[in-house]
């Protein structure tokens, strides 16, 4: 399999630390892609007209985009407990702190895009927004911190572990750890998986291409 991806984006880094849980990533190559796309004849806009990464070609040439369904597509090929539960119940609240993990990631790439437009044409009621959005997030997560301690490793605590380390890879400031000793006790012991620090945040560009304007917005 080749997986369309990049070093700096939240959403590729929640495919590939469940392609280590699931012992699938052995089996894919990354494809490192940078964004924005500016070739019009990308090899991705053949596999994903909504020029996306991560998008998942599997060997028989069939493409799955995006995140949410690549997860769900190796999970279900992959060995071991399944990340996403079978039971209706567990699969609902499992994706309900996926979608709640998810989405402090779209946030956070919302914010930055707004903070990458010229300083003129940034509209600093939209990053306020973000921002206080996200802490009424992590607050949520906070809360949720025994739980996630207390459950077995599923999608959400992948969406979750995401996001948390995309915050301190990009959103450091938010300093997210002070006030929230539950999350941080639960996201310290989850960041030493084997799937965690082998798909840890690298800034691949940032050095090699000072105009790099990282995915469009800045990933
Ligand atoms: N809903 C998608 C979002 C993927 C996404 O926005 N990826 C960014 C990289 S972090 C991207 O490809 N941006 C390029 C663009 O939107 O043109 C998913 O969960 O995979």
């Amino acid at each position: 399999m080749r997986l369309f991806w990049s070093s700096r984006s939240p959403y590729a880094r929640k495919v590939m630390i469940v392609a280590h849980e699931v012992g699938a990533a052995e089996r894919i190559d990354c494809v490192r892609i940078r964004l924005p796309l500016l070739d019009a004849a990308a090899e991705l806009l053949r596999f994903n007209p909504l020029g996306q990464i991560p998008t998942l070609v599997l060997a028989d040439g069939r493409a799955l985009f995006d995140s949410l369904v690549i997860c769900e597509y190796l999970d279900a090929q992959g060995r071991g407990p399944n990340l996403v539960p079978v039971l209706p119940a567990e699969r609902v609240d499992a994706l309900h702190r996926h979608a709640l993990g998810h989405g402090m990631i779209d946030l956070a790439i919302k914010l930055l895009a707004e903070r990458m437009r010229p300083a003129a044409r940034q509209i600093d009621t939209q990053i306020e927004r973000r921002r206080v959005a996200l802490v009424r997030g992590l607050d949520r997560l906070e809360e949720l911190g025994p739980d996630l301690a207390r459950l077995a490793p599923d999608l959400g605590h992948v969406a979750i572990a995401a996001a948390l380390s995309y915050l301190d890879f990009r959103l450091d400031e938010l300093t997210w750890r002070h006030g929230r000793s539950k999350l941080c006790d639960w996201f310290e012991s989850f960041n030493q998986r084997p799937s965690m620090v082998g798909t840890a945040y690298v800034d691949d560009l940032a050095a090699a291409s000072p105009g790099a304007t990282a995915c469009a917005p800045r990933e």
